[in-house]
């Protein structure tokens, strides 16, 4: 069994960092940095996956991108299902909130998020995305509301696919008043996993995208 993880500085791969500390499953890690000026992969990245994405695996041999679809994939070959829920009751939420994350949720976050760094969104790009940025953390925040985390009690790999969006959205002043959401964040935060992963692979967030 061999877990190689192409961890890029300021980005998703922290959250494989994460699963696999949690896990306490060996890996191997190559790290790469990003460009100073297009703030893009380097092209090492592209010698490994056309995308030049983070995060890319190399699951005993096999190359993978896609962080829902390796967190998906890790756990269902080195973790337990305490991380990915298989009963009748919780798995179909945890499948909903696991691609949700990048499915649905990243779009809007990261583009309002970048937004600045790019001379802004324009009025009409900016309140489409603004609306949706509501809609979309409202939902988050209604779903960890009495709930510690987002499905069945306990972490799982959705709350690891869902941190870093967050992250963005609180660097970049988005969270707003949602206490639950914001309550939900500092307990990921304070996981010894999390931390670990923050240690490891370096701030998940790139100080100067928080304006
Ligand atoms: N939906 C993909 C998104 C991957 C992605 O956009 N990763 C960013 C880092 S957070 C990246 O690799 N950016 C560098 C680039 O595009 O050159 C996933 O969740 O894995």
């Amino acid at each position: 069994m061999s877990v190689v993880l192409h961890h890029l500085e300021y980005s998703r791969s922290t959250r494989v960092i994460w699963l696999l500390e949690e896990m306490g499953t060996p890996y191997e890690m190559v790290r790469h940095q990003r460009d100073p000026q297009t703030f893009r992969a380097p092209p090492e990245l592209a010698q490994v996956h056309p995308l030049s994405k983070a995060p890319t695996v190399i699951i005993d041999g096999h190359v993978m991108v896609e962080s829902g679809a390796i967190i998906e994939y890790l756990i269902e070959r080195f973790g337990s299902e305490t991380l990915a829920p298989a009963n009748a009751k919780d798995r179909p939420a945890y499948l909903e909130w696991l691609h949700f994350a990048e499915g649905t949720m990243s779009g809007p976050i990261i583009f309002t998020a970048l937004g600045p760094r790019f001379g802004g969104l324009g009025p009409m790009l900016g309140g489409f995305l603004g609306a949706e940025v509501t809609k979309l953390l409202d939902h988050a925040d209604k779903a960890v509301t009495d709930h510690e985390f987002l499905v069945g009690d306990r972490l799982s790999g959705a709350d690891i696919n869902m941190a870093y969006l967050l992250e963005v959205a609180d660097a970049s002043k988005l969270l707003g008043e949602r206490p639950a959401l914001r309550a939900y964040l500092q307990r990921l935060r304070e996981r010894p996993a999390y931390q670990k992963s923050i240690e490891i692979g370096g701030p998940m967030i790139f100080a100067a995208m928080g304006g």
